[in-house]
């Protein structure tokens, strides 16, 4: 006779409020024995709980982001046999669905690979949209994935990244679009049958000193989010061929106008910076210049339009770099823009970003104005083909109809991919936006 039963997490160890990074089930779905219902996710490793018995999912009761721990309920599950299902509890969580299964226990993982294909903390654009002409067609660096959306084993996902595999981009051949070994292994094939150029970034090896030889040292960790936004600035450097150009936008009636708003908004706790200026002004500098508001495609052979104004913004975090998105910055005034601007640096520096937050983003502003510099070289957050960098205002004389005069200049520094913009085309961009910022009534037309 058919029972439901609550299913629930088994034993994982000493670990204690878990992440659920999956939910690979839903209501409705029929599950054999050892299926694997949900993944978890721990500082070290990810781990499929699989189902202890085999019947129809009435009811899920997890969901991505959850904190979970032993004995959490992860669905209601009915069985028309449960002589099988001696425990409520799923079976022993596993890191791998396959065979040959190793242990029960959570894969160690010193290098960390089954996260590597968990929502990334730091920047990681989509991939599928990535530019990549020259590096290795579609193996990427498996730390910039969005794989978790992936059905895969933690052990698939392992062997994914050992192999250099962007397992959003593998096919699923298994049951439910499952990625298996063999997909991997065939994706991999497919990859280096494709033609490579002159071979690649050929550099001499990094030279591995013992440094304690001369001196005390101590030894940190890098943090998840610098190891994962290591990897894409990285790959952004190498692969994409940058041009800076640099430009002053005289922000004197600027800085009058958002020190006036400053006051007035003071009371309600909204600060007004000159990023929400800026934001509002690339908007209207990518609404005049289309192709910077653009990604090449897979193929790399077209240029994908965006119709919508999603902007990143660098945060500085003291775990490392993350850039949220902020969303339809050309729909929104100044003031809203500050306050989501606040909340979302906030929200970045408390960790609580999901990784829709970092998502969708069409270009990037990254602003030390803040903290101080005369100029810097962004790294282009691909799949965006530009940044912009801002660096600290200050007066200068300005030679003025004829006489010098004193003026607030904002210094500019605009990152573009060459292989889309031209530099006539960056110089046009930037002194545009720098006008724009000169004569905010501009933003009003
Ligand atoms: N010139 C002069 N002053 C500036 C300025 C500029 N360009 N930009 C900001 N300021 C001022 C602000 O008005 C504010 O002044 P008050 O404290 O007197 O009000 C102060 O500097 C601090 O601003 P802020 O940094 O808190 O706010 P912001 O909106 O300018 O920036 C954020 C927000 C989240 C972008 C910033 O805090 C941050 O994290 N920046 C670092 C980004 C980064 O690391 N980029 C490097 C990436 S490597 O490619």
């Amino acid at each position: 006779m058919a029972e439901t039963k609550q299913i629930s997490v088994p034993d994982i160890g000493n670990f204690k409020d878990v992440n659920v990074i999956e939910v690979l089930v839903k209501a409705g779905d029929a599950v054999k024995a050892e299926d694997a219902l949900v993944t978890l996710e721990t500082d070290k490793a990810a781990m499929d709980v699989p189902s202890p018995f085999a019947g129809m999912v009435k009811e899920v009761k997890m969901k991505v982001g959850d904190k979970v721990s032993q004995g959490s309920v992860i669905l209601l599950l009915e069985s028309g046999d449960t002589a099988s299902a001696p425990a409520a509890a799923a079976t022993a969580p596993t890191p791998d669905a396959a065979p040959a299964q190793k242990s029960a226990a959570p894969a160690e993982t010193s290098a960390a690979p089954a996260m590597v294909d968990a929502p990334p903390a730091a920047a990681a654009p989509a991939p599928t949209a990535e530019p990549a002409p020259a590096a290795p067609p579609a193996v990427a660096a498996p730390a910039a994935s969005p794989s978790s959306g992936v059905h895969a084993s933690p052990a698939i996902r392992r062997f994914a990244h050992e192999l250099g595999a962007d397992l959003s981009q593998v096919k699923g051949g298994g049951a439910k679009g499952r990625v298996t070994k063999n997909d991997v292994q065939n994706f991999i094939k497919a990859a280096l049958a494709q033609p490579r150029g002159t071979g690649g970034l050929r550099v001499a090896e990094m030279p591995i000193v013992d440094f304690a030889q001369f001196g005390a040292v101590e030894i940190r960790p890098l943090s998840r989010i610098r190891k994962l936004s290591g990897a894409n600035l990285h790959r952004n450097w190498v692969s994409i061929p940058h041009v800076t150009q640099f430009e002053e936008a005289d922000i004197t009636e600027m800085e009058v106008f958002r020190k006036q708003l400053n006051e007035e908004y003071a009371a309600q706790g909204i600060k007004i910076t000159p990023l929400a200026f800026l934001l509002k002004a690339v908007v209207e500098a990518l609404q005049q210049f289309p192709d910077f508001n653009a990604s090449l495609d897979a193929s790399g052979e077209n240029l994908v339009l965006k119709k919508y104004f999603h902007i990143g913004v660098a945060v500085d975090t003291p775990d490392g770099l993350v850039v949220p998105v902020l969303r339809d910055v050309g729909c929104k005034g100044i003031v809203q823009l500050a306050k989501e601007l606040g909340e979302t640096s906030a929200r970045a520096r408390d960790k609580k970003l999901t990784a829709a937050d970092m998502q969708g983003g069409c270009f990037t502003i990254s602003s030390l104005g803040g903290i101080g510099g005369t100029a810097f070289t962004p790294i282009i957050n691909a799949p965006e083909v530009a940044i912009l960098g801002v660096s600290r205002s200050g007066m200068k004389p300005v030679h003025r109809d004829g006489a010098f005069a004193p003026r607030l200049m904002l210094p500019l520094s605009l990152s573009y991919d060459h292989r889309v913009i031209d530099g006539a085309s960056a110089a046009r961009f930037i002194v545009y936006l720098a006008q724009t910022l000169a004569d905010i009534r501009r933003l009003a037309l």
